[in-house]
């Protein structure tokens, strides 16, 4: 009795250490946050970011047409509205160099410098 309620208490704790694992390792990486505005051209068009942690970036679409933010390599797209903002959410990258645009006016490009 007392063995087997030792061992589901061990077992317990050993789930419990399991889970708490993620969150610290979530806390390790924290984002890095990225704000960008776009009117027809992205201010800035060139971003940093430290390699090996997720980036957030957050546009702001101050034109009076919808725009999406779009990054092929960086495996992103999200169509952001007329005066709307939104949170690009990249995965962490390798150090490089990473184009975005804005699909519907493809004029308009950036390059994300992951370093
Ligand atoms: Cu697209």
């Amino acid at each position: 009795m007392f063995a087997s309620l030792t061992t589901r208490t061990f077992a317990l704790a050993t789930l419990c250490a399991a889970a708490m694992l993620p969150l610290s390792a979530a806390n390790a990486q924290q984002a890095t946050e990225i704000q960008i505005t776009y009117d027809g051209a992205f201010q800035p068009n060139e971003l940093r970011a430290p390699a090996g942690k997720p980036i957030t970036v957050k546009v702001k679409n101050n034109t009076a047409k919808a725009m999406e933010f779009e990054s092929k390599t960086l495996k992103v797209e999200k169509v952001i509205p007329s005066k709307g903002e939104a949170v690009v959410n990249v995965r962490a990258q390798k150090a490089g160099r990473y184009e975005f645009f804005d699909e519907f006016n493809e004029k308009a490009r950036g390059t994300l410098v992951v370093e």
